[in-house]
């Protein structure tokens, strides 16, 4: 993992910023100025920096996924962003520590932080806690899944994918391909 994410550094640094940049200018977040977006100067955290295993409650965790979408591709970008809300109905915590999206040729988890300039900057994330009663919500702004190498989707596709957590294991997620997040069931 370690080596994909250094090897993909490069790629992400003109790639990357496209389809985050489209979600944020058409995401409805007044607090985020696009003007003070600035992710030519992108920097990476060490995203597999090893943290301790979970504790083991004797419960194996049961996550459901609901409101997963992903943003059609930004003309001529091999690169979206994809969004989630994951909760617990079962268990105490766990953490998701990867995703993997069919045909695309690699899945990151990103967020967005602000440097010391008061800057924006979107970077790579490590493992992401899940706990009892929160919800893990990756959405435009904020956490998202930074999707390389798939297929240009449109409106209306449907992708399948795999959120990996460190406990409950491997989450079937479908993800429905549009301009925003589909209404709450
Ligand atoms: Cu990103």
């Amino acid at each position: 993992m370690r080596l994909a994410l250094i090897s993909s550094a490069a790629l992400l640094l003109t790639a990357c910023g496209g389809a985050e940049d489209e979600t944020v200018m058409t995401a409805d977040h007044g607090a985020m100025d696009h003007a003070s977006m600035d992710h030519g100067d992108m920097s990476h955290a060490p995203a597999d920096e090893a943290l301790a295993p979970l504790p083991d409650d004797g419960v194996l965790p049961v996550v459901t996924v609901s409101a997963a979408w992903m943003r059609p591709h930004p003309q001529g970008r091999d690169v979206t962003a994809a969004y989630f809300t994951a909760a617990l109905a079962e268990g105490s915590v766990d953490r998701l520590v990867s995703a993997s999206i069919q045909g695309a040729s690699s899945v990151e988890l990103h967020g967005h932080t602000m440097n010391d300039q008061g800057m924006m900057q979107m970077r790579a994330v490590g493992p992401q806690t899940l706990a009892a009663g929160e919800t893990l919500v990756f959405m435009p702004g904020g956490l998202h899944l930074m999707v390389f190498g798939l297929e240009p989707v449109v409106d209306g596709d449907v992708v399948d994918g795999v959120l990996v957590f460190e406990r409950s294991g491997e989450i079937p997620v479908r993800f429905a391909v549009g301009l925003s997040a589909p209404e709450a069931d």
